[in-house]
């Protein structure tokens, strides 16, 4: 077919296109859908061996997502939803993963995909308005639209420890993990990092280990998941009543059906606020953060929910000296991202599981046989785990040269920080797209959610430019101005700027510290976004 030619066709030629989609996650994968759907030529470039970005490359065991399935799954296909069932409410890995290979199957989306090839470069050439794509292999594609689908936590950063190189054991990362099963039933096993992935991590590999040593700087927050499997019925509820689920995720701040509230914590007597906790405690999930609406503002009210948990890990981990290492102190709680767990704190009652509190005695280097500690202590080590995070938001697109009119690189548009109209588009950068950009919801609402709504946008815009014989878009300096100056205003109301973490660039050095996300929720996003389309766009440019 003349799709397959696309992907196949050229490897160091010239293909002109209308779109090329950079990645083949959650948000590429729709963008190629509704691109084809709407009769464009499109290639879509994906680095991975298949598709599922994200859930493509982590298959570290006890990876799963901390959203319930019902609300991290596509919307926009009622055939999809009847015909796929989840087996948990929060599913496992392989689970979104066979879901996305379901999706992928039931559109041919990888007709459309060439696999296992990188983007190195994107350039607007003005004269022939379009935007010049080069991939590893050498092939250009040449295409009006560009579309970066390449996700808020791609690229994987490595701890900045002396001696990492050196390590003579086996050595694993979290976001690379190999594609078979791992034994670490009989080694002295160390894991470094202990945010989401780390914690999800311990709770798996601390089953079956030799010894276990978990390297911990800042402790996180961690409530409990409550998971659940899936009874038929159940099944058979949320699929009669999917249009409504959705309409609720859409209207909600997260992007997800889950308990809201507009009761601030001290409105409410000691005895309830308590009671209150206990349910959110007992129903799992995100539950805590619909019990009380000032939390991520009123420091107080975090500092007293923050204490009420801290006071469970007291209750769970029998040595005392390792629950207090394990509580998070001297940042508000959900000012990093909320971990949600199955028996995490348990785990460090087992005899092999031991904590390093680096905060008392940090990691000097790594050496060929191990970690060892400032203090003096040696740990050996038959394996490592790192679970350091990612360059998140921006580093995907600043991995490769993207060039926009006169030769402006995104490189130094950013290097203050990143700046875009709505998350979406950049001045200067004609005909660019970003899906689930760094300056919309990105990491704090439903990303399927958040993908869904910026490609139909997208797709309105398009729609928009044929019927009045249009070639390119831009928004105006002045409209991306006046987003960011919104973003920045709500930013400072928040509390999540108050802790070190990769919400605001503190984990990668020389990055410009700084809340880029939108952190008004993603209904107010929506809303957003259809304002600036209504009345025919009058922050764009369009030539
Ligand atoms: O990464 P992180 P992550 N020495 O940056 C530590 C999503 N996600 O991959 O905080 C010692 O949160 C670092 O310590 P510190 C989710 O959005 C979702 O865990 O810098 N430690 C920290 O503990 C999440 O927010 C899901 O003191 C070092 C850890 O490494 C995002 O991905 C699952 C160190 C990094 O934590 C990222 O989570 C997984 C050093 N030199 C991920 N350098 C679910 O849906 C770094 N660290 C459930």
């Amino acid at each position: 077919s003349e799709i397959g030619e696309l992907v196949s066709a050229g490897r160091g030629e010239t293909v002109r296109l209308d779109a090329v989609v950079v990645g083949a996650g959650f948000g590429g994968m729709y963008a190629v859908h509704r691109l084809r759907e709407r009769g464009m030529r499109i290639v879509g470039i994906e680095a991975g061996g298949d598709v599922g970005g994200v859930w493509y490359w982590n298959r570290y065991p006890g990876a799963r997502c901390d959203l319930m399935c019902v609300d991290y799954s596509y919307s926009f296909s009622p055939e999809i939803e009847q015909e796929w069932t989840w087996s948990e409410q929060f599913a496992a890995q392989p689970e979104i993963l066979a879901y996305a290979n379901f999706v992928a199957d039931k559109l041919k989306l990888r007709d459309s995909i060439r696999f296992n090839t990188r983007v190195t470069g994107a350039v607007w050439d003005e004269d022939r308005q379009l935007w010049s794509v080069t991939v590893d292999d050498g092939t250009v594609y040449e295409a009006s639209y560009c579309v970066l689908a390449t996700g808020p936590l791609s690229i994987p950063k490595d701890p900045e420890i002396p001696g990492l190189a050196d390590f003579g054991g086996e050595l694993y990362r979290a976001q690379k993990w190999p594609h078979h099963e791992v034994d670490f039933s009989t080694k002295r096993v160390g894991l470094i990092g202990t945010g989401s992935t780390g914690i999800q991590i311990v709770t798996e590999v601390a089953k079956d280990v030799g010894e276990f040593y978990v390297f911990q700087r800042t402790p996180s927050f961690t409530l409990p998941m409550r998971n659940d499997k899936l009874d038929p019925d159940y099944v058979e509820e949320i699929k009669a009543h999917y249009a409504g689920l959705r309409a609720a995720a859409n209207a909600s701040a997260l992007g997800g059906v889950r308990p809201s509230t507009t009761r601030p914590y001290f409105s409410l007597p000691p005895r309830q606020r308590r009671q209150l906790m206990e349910d959110a405690w007992r129903m799992g999930g995100h539950a805590f953060l619909g019990t009380f609406s000032d939390l991520l503002t009123n420091p107080d009210a975090n500092e007293q929910v923050a204490e009420f948990v801290r006071a469970k890990i007291g209750e769970v981990v029998n040595d005392p000296e390792t629950a207090e290492a394990l509580k998070p102190k001297g940042y508000p709680i959900f000012a990093r991202r909320p971990c949600l767990d199955t028996d995490y704190y348990e785990m460090f009652n087992r005899p092999n599981v031991h904590l390093v509190d680096l905060l008392k005695d940090p990691i000097a280097e790594i050496t060929p046989t191990g970690v060892r500690l400032a203090g003096g202590t040696e740990v050996a080590l038959d394996a490592l785990i790192l679970a350091t995070g990612y360059d998140g938001l921006t580093g995907a697109m600043m991995a490769f040269d993207i060039v926009g009119r006169d030769g402006a690189n995104l490189r130094d548009k950013w290097s203050h920080g990143a700046e875009s109209y709505l998350g979406l588009m950049l001045a200067g950068f004609p005909n660019l797209f970003m899906v689930c950009g760094a300056n919309g919801p990105a990491a704090l609402a439903n990303i399927i959610s958040i993908n869904e709504q910026n490609v139909n946008w997208l797709c309105a815009l398009l729609d928009h430019m044929e019927a009045e014989g249009l070639g390119t878009f831009e928004p105006t300096p002045q409209a991306e101005a006046r987003w960011m100056d919104l973003v920045h205003t709500l930013a400072e109301k928040t509390l999540l700027s108050k802790a070190q973490t990769w919400y605001v660039g503190a984990n990668v050095t020389g990055k410009t510290r700084g809340l880029t996300m939108f952190t008004g929720g993603f209904s107010k996003y929506c809303e957003h976004c259809a304002t600036a389309a209504a009345g025919g766009y009058s922050e764009l440019v369009f030539r």
